[in-house]
């Protein structure tokens, strides 16, 4: 059994490792940036080290750096988390050159995943289906224009290389194409240092729904059922669910076989997922992600098991004690990226530090955080600050949960998605599970607040004062939690009860 690790990332990931390294009485490593020196992943750790400066080119991202701080805590094994050098392959060669345990699949698995045309072809191989398209990159603007009029309009023109959308173009028409390849392949080439393009039939209003799958290191795989993540912007995941809203149990078991098949075509081992298009009862193998994910929280409450433990055991060679069979999928769990982003002003990045954090509690609420008053939310790093997740019997009472685990959440200092999350709990076609991954830009409404600037002040007001009136004799109005919410730097006299009353009380 691994006995030490050490957690190549931050921010509530890192922490979320560390716990459950904790709990295997696996002793834990965390590594710090300068300005994460006192981060929660840090004091949390049994040992910290610092890696450089904020950049992540000079802490995060040093890969020799870590592997060196590895060997000098005397780990045996080093987690990525998720982002960072999750699925970089020379990383993941470098750890294990080093005599090290790298926790996820092998190099070369991750390579394979990393190239989307190789990735295509190996699922087409497996019997995996996948959008109509072409198993090669094209060589020139007029080779993309040829397959397009075979393949037919419209076409999706995408980064052999990619992910995360970059280097993707949309044509309906020749001309589209040859532009299209042009500034594609340039993006590509920028991003990825790869300008390879190949191009798939365009797959209008998909959802997108991902399967987690898990495979130990004798062979055995399993799935363990469907994430639906169609709420989001650019790429970027908001809200995830699972199971997703409208699956049947036929459609949940054929994807399901199809990412089993995947993952053992590439002798998957550990944590991964298997993302498809999903329209009209039909679904397309988009690409596999070869790390534990962002959204795993919401797989880990409908099934019982803690992904990140398995993560251990599989890495330490410890076969998975249980079948396909017996994976039960019980009751609805929600997730919501508590980010630090102001939804008001096109999800504009929002930096402060944190002043005040009340964390939402109660019965099936769960709160995986990387964060404390006094953080300061800097540019350095992605902006998610914490993920809130519950659990519910089903899907509307899970909705109900998110409701008011949204209410009761107050984070202040920097502007937040969370009362864009919270308006979405209330929007019918969310409620009805009418999703899309168009769902955001087709509900422009949600990108206002509900209240005009005169309200928000005057419930604001009304609210503080309210608060002061009730602490310690009721629950706190309502009304404040999503104020408070939303006013960041704004202050009656000091912070939110008025003088020094409450003290007194
Ligand atoms: C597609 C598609 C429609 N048709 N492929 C986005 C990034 C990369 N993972 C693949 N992506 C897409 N591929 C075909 N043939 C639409 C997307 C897409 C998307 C997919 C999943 C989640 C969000 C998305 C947002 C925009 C486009």
């Amino acid at each position: 059994m691994i006995r030490s690790v050490l957690v190549a990332n931050r921010g509530e990931i890192a922490l979320r490792i560390v716990r459950a390294a904790r709990e295997r009485g696996i002793r834990s490593v965390a590594v710090y940036s300068e300005p994460d020196r006192m981060a929660p992943h840090v004091l949390e750790a049994d040992e910290a080290y610092p890696i450089g400066p904020a950049p992540a080119s000079q802490s995060y991202l040093r890969g020799d750096v870590l592997i060196e701080v590895a060997r000098r805590a005397g780990v045996d094994a080093i987690h990525p988390g998720y982002g960072f050098l999750a699925e970089r392959a020379d990383f993941a060669r470098a750890v294990e050159s080093a005599g090290l345990c790298f926790i996820g699949p092998a190099p070369d698995t991750i390579a394979a995943m990393g190239d989307k045309v190789e990735a295509r072809r190996r699922m087409v191989a497996a019997g995996v289906p996948v959008v109509p398209g072409l198993t090669d990159a094209v060589a020139d603007a007029a080779g993309a224009r040829r397959a397009a009029e075979e393949l037919g309009f419209p076409v999706l023109l995408k980064a052999a290389a990619g992910g995360g959308g970059k280097g993707m173009r949309v044509a309906h028409d020749p001309a589209e194409v040859e532009r299209g390849y042009e500034a594609a392949s340039r993006e590509a080439l920028g991003a990825f240092g790869d300008g390879r393009i190949y191009l798939e039939r365009f797959v209008e209003r998909p959802r997108h729904i991902e399967i987690q799958v898990f495979a130990d290191a004798h062979g055995h795989v399993v799935h363990l059922g469907e994430r639906e993540c169609s709420v989001q912007r650019r790429h970027q995941k908001l809200i995830e669910e699972a199971p997703s809203p409208t699956l049947t149990p036929r459609e949940r078991e054929a994807m399901g076989e199809a990412a089993v098949r995947a993952a053992a075509a590439v002798d998957y081992r550990g944590a991964g997922t298997v993302e498809f298009l999903y329209r009209g009862g039909d679904f397309y193998f988009l690409e596999m992600n070869t790390r534990l994910q962002v959204e795993h929280p919401v797989t880990e409450l409908v099934t019982g098991l803690d992904l990140v433990d398995w993560q251990f055991l599989v890495a330490s060679g410890e076969p998975l004690d249980f079948e396909q069979a017996d994976v039960r999928l019980t009751g609805h769990a929600i997730e919501c990226r508590i980010t630090s982003e102001d939804p008001y002003s096109g999800f504009l990045p929002s930096t402060g530090t944190i002043s005040h954090l009340e964390v939402p509690g109660g019965p099936g609420v769960r709160w995986d955080g990387g964060i404390q008053r006094g953080h300061e939310v800097t540019l350095h790093y992605d902006p998610l600050l914490a993920k809130l997740i519950v659990f519910a019997p089903d899907r509307a009472a899970a909705i109900a949960r998110m409701a008011r685990a949204l209410d009761e959440l107050v984070l202040t200092g920097v502007q937040t998605s969370a009362p864009y999350l919270r308006s979405v709990m209330d929007e019918q076609d969310f409620r009805r599970g009418d999703l899309s991954i168009a769902y955001m830009e087709e509900h422009p409404e949600l990108l206002s607040p509900s209240l005009s600037e005169r309200e928000f002040l005057a419930a604001a007001i009304a609210g503080a004062l309210l608060e002061d009136e009730y602490r310690g004799r009721h629950r706190t109005p309502r009304i404040t939690a999503g104020v408070r919410n939303g006013m960041s730097d704004w202050r009656t006299s000091g912070w939110p009860w008025r003088g020094n009353e409450w003290k007194s009380r």
